[in-house]
């Protein structure tokens, strides 16, 4: 038995406190692969569940390796798995679904109740050397897709599946609300699909300008204040109001304005999640039939995420603006927790 380094960052003696720890290397099961870990970009939900113990009623009750965007290496084989082989570099899907219920049945697999998520708790997440996972939620990369865009395929994925619900389609017109990197990969997407014009908001004037640097066409800096002016100002950037509106900062403010906002029969997606309850003009939408629809994470959305990657439609290396390696974690989480420097997306290397 080998001896690797883990990252166990929540104790709760020593909440927020991160710690490495000695594992055994896990033996995959039949359709499992052993990967050796490459890259795990952090996620603002690992330095929630790292600060705080908790997103809602996730609550992190036994300590939990944190990280579920990620790549690596196959190791080893199960001994029934055909679509890999050693040595393959792969992305890592991080939610395994059931397979069995009518949510995985009808291709829903993203609303499975028992799906197995990394780093939700109770399940640890990929922040380590060697990690097993299901082998057809491991995706392959071509040569010429690097590993760090193998782990930024699960934050682009959610901007994939955020941009199908909305049916953002050539001509669109979007308005994406939180310049973050959910913000950042909706952009880049609905570009990639085939939008016409970009808005971007955000509360932060230096988000906005990296969100101009990677396609936006127009930014509009909040400071509070009324709305309804702000929609006006929005629809005259645009010469209309949007046809979409992605929503990915979860602040209150933001989603009634992404209803006033949007054309009338125009879709509002929520991918932002704040508190669980907001008070938004619900009236202005159902009138104007703004069709306000949610997402949860993604479904079958690394093959097209990769395949926009692969063919070079987008570029997401500018979203990592940190490096640390996996002994650096807790100085990694620093700088995502802080933003400091201007961080938008930490990437650690495992190897
Ligand atoms: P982030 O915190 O880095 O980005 C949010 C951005 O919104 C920040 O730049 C912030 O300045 C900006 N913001 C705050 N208030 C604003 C306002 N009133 N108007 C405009 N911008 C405002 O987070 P992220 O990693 O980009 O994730 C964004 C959101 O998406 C989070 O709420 C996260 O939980 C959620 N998320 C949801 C899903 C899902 O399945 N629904 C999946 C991934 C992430
Ligand atoms: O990349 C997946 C992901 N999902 C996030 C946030 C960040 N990254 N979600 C927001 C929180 N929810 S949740 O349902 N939950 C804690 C399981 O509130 C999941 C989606
Ligand atoms: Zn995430």
């Amino acid at each position: 038995m080998q001896e690797y380094g883990l990252f166990r960052p929540i104790d709760s003696q020593a909440l927020g406190s991160g710690e490495k720890e000695n594992r055994p290397i896990p033996e995959p099961g039949p359709n499992e692969v052993l990967l050796h870990m490459s890259c795990v970009g952090i996620c603002g939900s690992d330095v929630s569940y790292l600060k705080r113990g908790a997103i809602g009623d996730f609550i992190v009750k036994a300590p939990m390796v944190l990280g579920h965007e990620s790549s690596g290496v196959v190791a080893k084989c199960g001994s029934n798995v055909k679509n890999l082989k050693p040595g393959d570099r792969v992305a890592i899907e991080p939610g395994v679904p059931c397979r069995m219920c009518n949510f995985c049945k009808s291709g829903k697999y993203n609303l499975c109740p028992d799906v197995v998520f990394c780093a939700t708790p109770p399940y640890d997440g990929s922040l380590c050397r060697y990690y097993k996972h299901a082998a057809d939620f491991c995706f392959k990369l071509p040569d010429h897709v690097s590993l760090e865009e193998g782990a930024i395929l699960e934050p682009l994925s959610v901007g994939v599946h955020a941009c199908r619900r909305a049916g953002v389609t050539m001509g669109s017109n979007v308005l994406v609300l939180g310049a973050g990197p959910i913000g950042l990969v909706s952009l880049l997407t609905a570009k990639a699909m085939g939008a016409s014009q970009i808005c971007v908001t955000d509360i932060a004037e230096n988000r906005l300008h990296v969100a101009k640097s990677m396609g936006a066409d127009h930014t509009v800096l909040v400071k509070g204040g009324n709305l309804e002016a702000l929609a006006e100002e929005i629809k005259k950037l645009m010469g209309d109001m949007p046809d979409v509106t992605i929503e990915c900062s979860g602040a209150e403010s933001s989603i009634h304005l992404g209803i006033v906002a949007t054309k009338s029969g125009g879709v509002l997606v929520l991918v932002g999640l704040g508190p669980s309850e907001v008070k938004v003009p619900i009236v202005n939408a159902a009138t104007r039939e703004v069709d306000i629809r949610g997402i949860f994470r993604y479904v079958n959305c690394y093959p097209l995420a990769l395949d926009m990657i692969a063919s070079g439609k987008i570029n997401v290396k500018p979203l990592i603006t940190h490096r640390f390696k996996l002994e650096e974690s807790i100085k990694a989480f620093e700088t995502a927790a802080t933003g400091s420097g201007g961080a938008i997306k930490v990437m650690i290397s495992c190897e």
